[in-house]
């Protein structure tokens, strides 16, 4: 699997693949200029997946391809009542949580550049002494490629609200977003909330307690990592702690 490390697309595309017991080798594509994924005639997003002779490209299509051909145990439910639920509150999250989460948290690391350390900075001297400079150039062109602007974030953060309260609702009668088993929606769902972590307004908003809760203890349940806090020292300024009360 073609993939950025700390992208939670490719943590959605990972988790399909563990949940399935597959075993895998990671290719790590560089971000800046993604020539793995163009190498292989795809448009340099990740993930990607390669099965033999097979490109499979976005997380969404890596689901679908490994359910076809790695039926069991499967990650869309058989009752089709539910597998069409499943399906759709995957995609819903797939187009809200996953731009929006991640337009959102962007901006509070361009706030706390700390929080880009062992991502897109450098930890090490002497390279750290150019993350200043190399993040004020790389700062105008992420904010364009992902659109972080302030009326983009004022939407996604009214999206995000909207979202969220939604899949609280659902999880008041079990701890699965659809059914009672593991589905591609709770795989979807744990995995594109992550980068919220880094964003206090959400996770210090007690209305959102209960779906970070879950998050948290579902991604401990499945042994998924989750977005670390800081790499050390103390944590920048509004960022949440780890095991602060939920
Ligand atoms: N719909 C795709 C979205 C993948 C995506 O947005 N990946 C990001 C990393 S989180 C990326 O490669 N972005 C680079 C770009 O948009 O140019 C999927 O589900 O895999």
């Amino acid at each position: 699997m073609y993939e950025i490390s700390w992208s939670h697309f490719c943590e959605k595309a990972r988790f399909c693949l563990d949940a399935k017991r597959l075993p895998f080798t990671i290719v790590r594509v560089n971000p800046f200029t993604r020539s793995q994924v163009r190498r292989l005639g795809k448009r340099g997003t990740v993930p990607v997946l390669t099965d033999g002779a097979r490109v499979v490209d976005g997380s969404d299509a890596i689901a679908r391809y490994l359910d076809e051909a790695y039926p069991d145990p499967p990650l869309l439910p058989a009752d089709p009542g539910q597998r069409a639920e499943a399906a759709a509150l995957a995609a819903r999250c797939d187009l809200v949580l996953g731009p929006d989460a991640r337009r959102v948290a962007y901006d509070v690391a361009f706030a706390h550049t700390g929080l880009f350390e062992g991502t897109l900075t450098f930890s090490r001297e002497p390279w750290r002494r150019v993350n200043p400079v190399f993040l004020r150039l790389l700062e105008p062109r992420l904010r364009r490629l992902f659109t972080i602007f302030p009326d983009e974030l004022e939407a996604s953060r009214r999206r995000l609200r909207s979202l969220l309260s939604d899949l609280q609702r659902r999880l008041e009668g079990g701890d699965h977003l659809v059914g009672d088993r593991l589905t591609l929606a709770d795989i979807t769902a744990v995995s594109l909330l992550d980068p919220l972590e880094l964003v206090p307004d959400f996770v210090r908003d007690r209305q959102f307690a209960s779906i970070f809760a879950w998050k948290r203890r579902f991604a401990r349940a499945h042994n998924r990592r989750q977005r670390a806090p800081w790499l050390d020292g103390p944590p920048p300024i509004g960022y949440p702690r780890p095991d602060a009360p939920t």
